[in-house]
């Protein structure tokens, strides 16, 4: 069987590259990484070479790509037969807050942009930002009042969605969000995750600076 490669983006910058590395690390799965730099003159040229969308992340297996974040983590959850709720209810939910996700929340994506080393930055609060900042807050707590019992994770157990939301969590903790107690427990339960804190580790070490990214 062919192996996994993963190709991603910076890791202090690479917010949809985040997702799906974190969901395999979680699923225990193997897999190599390959990591081309954003915004370089060669950029477009070195994603080409592995998936059609002229966007990371991809996943390579031989000649199979797959190369949308929720289609990679669909992907190893159909090989693993884990990463979405057991029940079908809190399944249903866990696709629709990871939908949510994937499709929504671009005040947050633009204002916020992922900068996984930076810390204490502050940027001037819109209504559109806040009303990203309040629904997610929302989210967070109707999933851990409903379905979390069973751990420190949105349902309880590591899931999808989890990793849907990690790099919104990294963007609470850098621009200092206004959130519910619920919600900082639960960014205290991402931050400190192991596969997070190594893909952190890599974040700082990493020497690209993309002033695009580097507000507040
Ligand atoms: N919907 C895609 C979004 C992927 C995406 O926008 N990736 C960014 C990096 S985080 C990218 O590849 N940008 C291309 C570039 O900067 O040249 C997914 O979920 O994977």
């Amino acid at each position: 069987m062919a192996s996994l490669t993963l190709v991603i983006g910076n890791k202090n910058y690479s917010s949809w590259s985040l997702r799906p590395w974190l969901f395999m690390k979680h699923q225990g799965i193997a897999f190599d990484e390959i990591l081309i730099p954003l915004d370089t003159p060669s950029t477009r040229e070195n994603i080409d070479k592995y998936g059609p969308s002229g966007r990371v992340p991809v996943l390579r297996k031989g000649e199979l790509a797959i190369w949308d974040s929720l289609a990679i983590c669909e992907y190893i959850a159909e090989l693993t037969g884990s990463g979405w709720p057991k029940a079908p209810e809190a399944r249903a939910v866990a696709r629709s807050v990871s939908a949510e996700m994937h499709s929504g929340f671009l005040n947050l994506r633009t204002l916020w942009p992922m900068n996984a080393r930076a810390r204490n930055r502050r940027t001037a609060m819109t209504a559109a930002l806040e009303a990203d900042v309040e629904r997610i807050d929302q989210i967070w707590n109707d999933c851990r009042a409903r379905f979390g019992a069973a751990g420190p994770w949105l349902f309880g157990e590591y899931s999808i969605a989890d990793a849907m939301y990690a790099p919104v969590a990294l963007r609470f903790n850098t621009y200092g969000a206004s959130i519910s107690q619920a919600a900082r427990w639960y960014i205290a339960s991402v931050l400190e995750d192991a596969p997070m804190q190594e893909w952190l580790a890599a974040a700082k070490q990493e020497t690209w600076s993309y002033p695009g990214s580097e507000v507040g």
